[in-house]
């Protein structure tokens, strides 16, 4: 029986030894590894944005330029209605106006560019030399009396110069005729205006719209 014991411990010690040979503290298999690391995701190519249809512009030029102008007034032979359509930033149409003379004289000053044809128009610019009163903008296919649209009006925030630029634009509209024409504001002293309604150039901007059609 003792000898039994004996070869039986010995068995296990012989078994123990394997162990720590083979290594029975677990398989090597079961060791934590470091994971392998996981291979960068590739960057998603954004996707190309789809280019937006680019809308053919609009070939808009200065309709008014060397057109017929007509006015209510001239000051005088060398600022005449011409000058505020003829392309030339250095001369100018100037209707003089007796109000600070008569504060109850008319402010009223008009001018109309007669643009030979009907363009579709979008846009003003005037050139003012002096200006202290309110205008408007107006434009027509026929210029007759109870024709007129009007596309703009300063409304009291006025042009008081010298030598300021206002550009406007408004709703695409069909015209032959637009109308510069200026007013006193109710909120307006009647001594708040400068005798002169001087403008150095009045731009309009459209296009011919049958020409449009052939492109
Ligand atoms: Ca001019």
């Amino acid at each position: 029986m003792k000898r039994a014991n004996v070869r039986f411990k010995l068995f296990y010690v012989l078994v123990l030894v394997l162990c720590v040979l083979v290594g029975c503290g677990g398989s090597k298999d079961s060791e934590k590894k470091t994971p392998e690391p996981t291979a960068m995701p590739t960057d998603t190519p954004a996707p190309t944005d789809t280019p937006e249809p680019t809308a053919t512009p609009l070939p808009l030029v200065n309709v008014a330029k060397g057109k017929p102008v007509t006015a209510d007034h001239e000051e005088t032979n060398d600022f005449t209605a011409d000058k505020a359509a003829d392309g030339d930033e250095a001369t100018r149409w100037s209707g003089f106006s007796l109000a600070l003379e008569n504060p109850m004289e008319n402010y009223d000053r008009w001018l109309i560019v007669d643009l030979e044809k009907e363009y579709i128009i979008n846009s003003f610019e005037i050139w003012f030399e002096f200006l202290a009163v309110s205008y408007k903008i107006e434009v027509s296919l026929t210029g007759e009396e109870n024709s007129w649209t009007t596309v703009f009006d300063s409304d009291g925030v006025n042009p008081v110069g010298p030598n300021l630029i206002f550009e406007e634009g408004f709703e695409p509209v069909k015209a032959r005729y637009v109308k510069f024409s200026t007013y006193r504001h109710e909120d307006q002293s009647p001594h708040s205006g400068y005798p002169f309604c001087s403008i150095y150039e009045l731009i309009v901007m459209g296009y011919d719209e049958s020409e449009l059609n052939t492109i």
